[in-house]
């Protein structure tokens, strides 16, 4: 091993293991196994400027084991992201540092995504390299053409997303892709051979990668790897061979480096067994100029770049225009003129072939349910193996690496992801819908068959809990629109909203319209509005949401025959309304003593609004397999049962 490659890969161990040590806590082991691997990516292949973060053309490197953090922070650092200085390292851990303990995305600095639940990583740079294809078809290899490197851990590959993830990423033959994976067979509880006995060669190539056996501390090996993925056909993972905890005498190749400091006696050690003469973060010259000088060689790369880009900015800003609210505003048009009794899923279909004809930001999907929950338009096609002109992805039965991709596809340009499954499977989604909600990305969840509406298939895909866990995810929006009006607004708030994912909850069975004027204002925006009252003056409030503001509406005029009047209030997002004034709040809540809320679903999340003179109709138990009328008679969700226990609370 040359003596620069060791001071290289040593600055990246010892500041790992200094911060490790001086935060108490924190994972040494495997930037310690990767320094070697990470030093030659850096030195010789990434194509990376830190004086551009966000250089359109860059690499991009994900550090899907995110316990090992501090390798990352220690590359950022020294190759020269303002981002990320040696205070900050020093910081590790700390309240606001920007080293936190896993990385968290911030555009701008380095870090390219938040990693951490292991394996989302993985599904995040298939989105990466699934994003690159489509542009390099949009743009030219002049202006896009770079790879997406994801170093994963064994904790990644026994995660099920890195299955989906990495079967879905061979069928497409996703050649920019590289895997480095650590391959040290220690996790948390010991060696690997306590859990698994895959043959990853066998497994990864059967999924249609290629496969490069190598050892990870082997300079000359890690570098003839990466000279070699960088004209491969397929996907590629490099599994390198390495010893958790490098360098260190009695932990190395033991959990016990994992996760913990390494205590300041066994540092001593280290430092003496890898000749490393300097104190806790000091980085002599000699080696920080040289890690500046791989940093610095990315501005070249990027002005070279830049002039192929300059000339052609117009066409490009062109391609990646996003137009959405031209199409909405006609398509609410339309939509009043065929205002016909519609499932919102059905809606949602029509919304989007509006939003498709003239836009192709959009990405498409669905997890083999394209059909039922109307994510393809006639005006998309499909992106094929090899073939990236299409613009809609069939994802096949893989929720979560779907949700894990268009966090990826979302980060890694202007590109606005949308993906289908049924609102049951949010269950199957959801580390990674929190993901975008933590990352702060426009991801858009389009779930169907959202309650017992959906009939027959029985409790096990009627939603009931789901609605209630969604909303409360901070920085998500749960749009569960009311008629097609809804629908489309709904959209608008999905698409309008840079910083918040949104899940769309729609309905299979047909919904009557409730909005049957134009406005040119958004009123879902509000997340709750009026849409009926019975008199001027009143003494109910009936909230509701989706396929239930029409029983709502419906249960207000027959209550209206007995003389207690009330006013409807749709309330398709719960997160948008208790973000408006308190004003706007106390004009839709305070003015009845008596509110109700009506939602097929938990009734957890509504009784914050109705007070204790209240009534909630919903389900709080699984639910039953029958025709859906007969379904919503069982609970009870009928005007006959709704109207009598409302009418025996107000006249007791
Ligand atoms: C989804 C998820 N489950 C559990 C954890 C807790 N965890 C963090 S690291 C780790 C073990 C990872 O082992 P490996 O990938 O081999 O990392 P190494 O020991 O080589 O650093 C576990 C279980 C997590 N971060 N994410």
């Amino acid at each position: 091993m040359n003596k620069l490659h060791k001071d290289l890969s040593n600055a990246l161990r010892f500041l790992s293991i200094d911060a490790v040590q001086k935060a108490n806590s924190g994972h040494p082991g495997m930037p310690m196994g990767m320094a070697d691997v990470a030093t030659v990516l850096f030195k010789n292949f990434l194509k990376f400027n830190p004086k551009n973060p966000n250089w359109l053309n860059r690499d991009r490197f994900v550090l899907s084991a995110g316990h090992g953090s501090m390798l990352l922070y220690s590359l950022l650092f020294l190759t020269g992201y303002k981002s990320i200085s040696l205070k900050d390292i020093k910081s590790f851990r700390q309240l606001n540092s920007i080293c936190a303990g896993h990385p968290e995305y911030h555009q701008g600095t380095g870090i390219e995504t938040t990693t951490g639940p292991l394996g989302q990583g993985i599904a995040n740079s298939v989105g990466f390299a699934i994003a690159e294809e489509i542009l390099k078809k949009k743009l030219g290899r002049k202006i896009i053409n770079h790879k997406t490197y994801v170093l994963v851990g064994d904790g990644c590959l026994m995660e099920g997303i890195s299955h989906e993830s990495m079967s879905l990423a061979g069928h497409l033959k996703l050649k920019n892709l590289v895997m480095l994976f650590d391959n040290n067979s220690i996790s948390i509880d010991g060696p690997t051979s306590l859990t698994v006995s895959d043959n990853f060669k066998k497994r990864f190539e059967s999924y249609g990668w290629d496969c490069i056996l190598i050892n990870g501390h082997n300079k000359e090996e890690i570098f003839n790897a990466l000279k070699k993925v960088q004209n491969a056909k397929k996907p590629t993972v490099i599994s390198c061979k390495t010893k958790i905890g490098f360098g260190s005498p009695n932990k190395s190749g033991k959990a016990s480096s994992h996760g913990s400091p390494l205590g300041a006696d066994e540092i001593k050690l280290v430092r003496k067994a890898l000749d490393w003469k300097y104190k806790p973060f000091e980085i002599p010259r000699s080696i920080s100029d040289e890690w500046s000088r791989i940093g610095n060689k990315g501005a070249i790369l990027e002005a070279n770049w830049n002039k192929f880009y300059k000339r052609r900015k117009k066409k490009i800003d062109i391609v990646l225009k996003n137009n959405f609210s031209k199409a909405l505003k006609s398509e609410k048009k339309i939509a009043l003129k065929k205002n016909k009794s519609l499932a919102t899923r059905k809606s949602s279909e029509l919304t989007l072939n509006a939003l498709t004809k003239e836009n192709n930001t959009l990405i498409g999907g669905s997890a083999d349910l394209a059909g039922s929950n109307n994510t393809k338009t006639k005006y998309q096609s499909i992106i094929k193996p090899g073939d990236f002109n299409g613009n809609y992805i069939h994802y096949g039965v893989r929720e979560h690496a779907m949700c894990g991709i268009m966090n990826g596809l979302a980060l890694h340009s202007k590109f606005v992801p949308y993906g289908g499954t049924f609102l049951i499977f949010s269950d199957y989604c959801k580390p990674s819908i929190r993901l975008s909600a933590l990352m702060q990305q426009r991801v858009i969840y389009v779930m169907t068959h959202d309650s017992i509406g959906l009939g027959e298939d029985g409790p096990t895909h009627q939603p009931i809990e789901q609605l209630s866990g969604l909303r409360s995810i901070p920085n998500l929006n749960v749009l569960r629109p009311a008629d097609r009006i809804e629908t489309i607004e709904c959209w608008e708030l999905a698409l309008k909203n840079l910083k918040t994912p949104s899940v769309l909850s729609l309905t299979r069975q047909n919904l009557d319209p409730i909005r049957k004027k134009y406005s040119n204002t958004n009123r879902c925006s509000f997340g709750a509005y009026e849409v009926l009252r019975t008199n001027k003056n009143i003494n109910l409030t009936i909230l509701a949401s989706g396929s239930e503001v029409n029983l709502a509406i419906e249960t207000s005029h027959k209550l209206a025959k007995d003389k207690i009047y009330s006013k409807v209030v749709s309330v398709p997002c719960q997160n948008l309304f208790d973000l408006q004034s308190k004003k706007y709040k106390e004009k839709i809540l305070s003015e009845t003593k008596f509110k109700i809320s009506i939602e097929a679903a938990s009734t957890d999340c509504w009784k914050k609004y109705i007070g204790t003179e209240g009534l909630t109709f919903g389900i709080d138990t699984f639910g039953k397999s029958a025709p859906y009328k007969e379904i919503y008679k069982y609970f009870g969700l009928t005007v006959e049962n709704i109207s009598k226990k409302t009418k025996n609370l107000i006249k007791g």
